[in-house]
């Protein structure tokens, strides 16, 4: 089976609650949609898990992107860390070796911004917060006014830009993506998993850091949702 979570935010013990929820073995895969880290207190144990579990793959948040160009990045693009919620994770990162830096460095300089995957014959496009548009959702972007971002490059929007259903929308694709918290996106469910036409956003808050957010995970072959409280 195929698992989806996203923005994990340093909540480790919710993870692993998680994983135990859903029976994940070595023959599932899950793809975690960015931001492992930052805000909760064990993001670098999140990232470490998904590293050393050949069948957990990751893409790019802008947070680890953050991280990055804090470390190692030109100076002066550390400022962004620095206020959304890096204490803990440059707490845990100064006390590893420094292979273990290295390893985490080099593991979130390769990361994908995007993955595309079938399970049970649907195409699914899996994207931190935007996937690269076509030239048809830029004009419907343009359209709906949501084009304040545009000083931003290419790469950061798709980071850093919220997705906005039906500007982003594609025949015989459903996105899935995180970065906002579905409660922007539905009133009245806001800690749940929001399925949209042609989309589906999974960030149900855990960057709350405690109750009422909490971790959501999406299984593709059946649509099936999964929760785990935080603490
Ligand atoms: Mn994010």
């Amino acid at each position: 089976m195929h698992y989806v979570m996203s923005d994990i935010h340093g909540q480790y013990t919710a993870f692993l609650h998680m994983l135990d929820l859903i029976h994940f073995t070595s023959r599932d895969r899950l793809c975690v949609l960015g931001d492992a880290i930052d805000r909760g207190p064990d993001g670098i144990a999140v990232l470490q898990h998904i590293m050393r579990t050949p069948n957990i793959t990751m893409i790019l948040g802008n947070h680890e992107n953050m991280m990055l160009e804090a470390i190692v990045g030109e100076q002066g693009k550390s400022y962004s860390w620095f206020h959304n919620g890096f204490e803990p994770t440059i707490r845990a990162f100064d006390k590893l070796s420094n292979n273990e830096k290295h390893e985490i460095l080099i593991y979130i300089s390769r990361l994908k911004l995007q993955h595309t995957i079938t399970a049970a014959e649907r195409k699914f496009t899996l994207v931190h917060g935007r996937p690269k548009l076509t030239a048809a959702e830029e004009k419907r972007l343009i359209l709906r006014s949501k084009a304040g971002d545009y000083g931003r490059s290419e790469f950061d929007r798709r980071i850093w830009s919220e997705f906005v259903p039906d500007a982003i929308k594609r025949e015989g694709v459903t996105f899935v993506f995180g970065h906002r918290m579905t409660s922007r996106y539905q009133n009245a469910r806001p800690l749940e998993i929001y399925f949209g036409d042609g989309c589906i956003g999974i960030d149900c808050g855990c960057a709350r850091g405690g109750y009422p957010g909490r971790l959501g995970c999406l299984r593709l072959e059946d649509l099936q949702t999964f929760y785990a409280e935080l603490e």
